[in-house]
């Protein structure tokens, strides 16, 4: 399989951790969406990453969608996430919670990054950053008050997402993620980072 995109997007790391969680083989294209436009939209019409490319050619998008297929053919044992119940559903709100809180901050560095100065609309820019707040603080508070992982004593898909959301803050607001109260969550992707299948999917910036 090929999965095309570079782990600076979270999106793609957290597909890239959970593959390697369950051991699904890969190789990686390391494309970005700033530079490879014409190739990412081979696999994806629309030049979003992550996709992944499997062995007969069949091409899937968009992280969820990524991530629910490797979990059926690989987490035989279901580990990352329950297969039903109240279990699932309180892994799969934490997961889109932090899903969310990506699409958020990935939105205000686009915001800061992708457009002239002078079209940087502030007020829409204040509504980002007051939804990615609102979503680290409903975070913090689950992570505060979890033991072992977020969901029980075995870390599982929610704890993954949450911890790639974390590292790309750190990537993209160095200078005030401290400020944003989150010692749990910060707490939670240094345990996560020390299990290699995931910390090794860590962007060397
Ligand atoms: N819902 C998608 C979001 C993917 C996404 O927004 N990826 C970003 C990279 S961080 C991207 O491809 N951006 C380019 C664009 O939207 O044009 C997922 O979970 O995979």
């Amino acid at each position: 399989m090929i999965l095309i995109g570079r782990n600076l997007s979270p999106f793609v790391r957290r597909t890239a951790a959970v593959m390697n969680m369950v051991n699904a083989q890969y190789q990686q294209k390391m494309l970005s969406t700033a530079d490879d436009q014409t190739e990412i939209k081979e696999s994806n019409p629309i030049g979003r990453v992550p996709a992944l490319i499997l062995p007969d050619g069949e091409t899937l998008i968009d992280s969820n969608a990524i991530i629910d297929y490797v979990i059926e053919e690989f987490d035989t044992s279901r580990q990352l996430l329950a297969i039903e119940g109240a279990e699932r559903r309180k892994i799969l709100r934490t997961t889109l919670l932090s899903h969310g809180v990506m699409e958020k901050s990935v939105a205000i560095s686009y915001e800061q990054n992708r457009r002239p100065t002078e079209k940087i609309y502030p007020e829409w820019l204040m509504y980002l950053e007051a939804q990615l707040n609102q979503g680290l603080d409903a975070l913090e508070k689950i992570a505060s008050s979890s033991s072992e992982w977020l969901h029980g004593d075995t870390i599982t898909l929610a704890d993954i997402t949450t911890v790639c959301l974390i590292d790309y803050l750190r990537i993209r607001m160095p200078d005030n993620i401290e400020s944003k109260g989150i010692s749990a969550l910060l707490a939670l992707s240094e345990k996560a980072n020390a299990i290699d299948a995931i910390g090794k999917t860590r962007p060397n910036i």
